[in-house]
């Protein structure tokens, strides 16, 4: 596919996707929704890609959702208008966010669809949609209050300020901090170390990580037992203990 909005690559094992409107701070528009879902989709279907990254550009990952795109549409064609992008959150495969710079409105909401944010130590992180009138809309009332909690992330959405990459880790926004110029390496680094693994029993993992957010603790404990126990049949499983065994380093079949 023609990429427009986008780039992308693949490095080894490691579908990489990079946020490329520069002349907006990678403001999300709908033409980047259906790339970025498009090239996502293609990489969760493959079998040689075990983990994504998904990055922008030093100054901005996203800077928020299109506003001049936004500006004159209805209701009824805000209904459709992103949709799309909960496909990104359903990708099995995992997913780092890469941030660097502003990820503000769908922007941090983007982000907060990944399973891991590694942020550069100049990343600002914010949901000011209502500094314009509106609100969240991509998960910013919903997935922010479960990872940092109802006050934090009711100071951040009804005042619309920035934190800094600092107070994003202290409050659990983000997984790990990482200096700007190791950004892009160390994000490589650690998609590499997920895609070494079992792809099935890591995209196990990933959907019973995702259905923590969501389940009660007792269903959730149940599902993650069967889903223990199921991994048991995979041929990397036996693999991967007789690697331990032998002290040599497992050859998944999958992965
Ligand atoms: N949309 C469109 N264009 C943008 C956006 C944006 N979100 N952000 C920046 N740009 C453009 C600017 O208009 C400017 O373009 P131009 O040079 O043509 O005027 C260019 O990018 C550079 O921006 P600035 O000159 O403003 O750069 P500064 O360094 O001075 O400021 C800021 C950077 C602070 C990031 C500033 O650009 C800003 O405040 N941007 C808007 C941030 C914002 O409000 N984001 C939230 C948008 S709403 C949203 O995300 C809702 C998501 C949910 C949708 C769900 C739908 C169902």
């Amino acid at each position: 596919m023609d990429y427009q909005t986008i780039r992308v690559e693949q490095k080894d094992r490691v579908g990489w996707i990079t946020l490329h409107r520069p002349e907006a701070l990678n403001a999300l528009n709908a033409q980047m929704m259906r790339e970025v879902v498009a090239a996502a989709d293609a990489f969760d279907a493959d079998e040689s890609v075990g983990a994504i990254v998904i990055t922008g550009s030093t100054r901005a990952f996203a800077a928020g959702a299109d506003v001049k795109e936004m500006e004159t549409k209805t209701p009824e064609q805000m209904r459709w208008h992103f949709a799309d992008w909960d496909r990104f959150a359903c990708v099995r495969t995992p997913v780092i966010a890469a941030v660097s710079g502003f990820a503000l409105g769908g922007g941090c909401e983007l982000a907060m669809m990944c399973d891991i944010i590694l942020a550069a130590d100049n990343a600002k992180f914010g949901q000011p949609e209502l500094n314009l009138a509106v609100i969240p809309g991509m998960g910013g009332t919903q997935r922010l209050t479960r990872a940092v909690g109802a006050y934090k992330a009711a100071d951040l959405v009804l005042t619309g300020r920035m934190m800094g990459a600092a107070e994003a880790e202290r409050c659990g926004l983000v997984s790990r901090v990482i200096p700007a110029d190791d950004l892009l390496s160390e994000a490589l680094k650690t998609a590499e170390s997920i895609a070494a693994k079992s792809l099935p029993s890591t995209m196990t993992a990933k959907s019973l990580l995702n259905a923590a957010l969501e389940t009660p603790l007792r269903e959730g404990l149940r599902t993650e037992n069967f889903a223990f126990v199921s991994v048991f049949g995979l041929d990397d499983r036996a693999e991967g203990m007789a690697a331990f065994r032998q002290k040599r380093k497992p050859e998944f079949i999958h992965r």
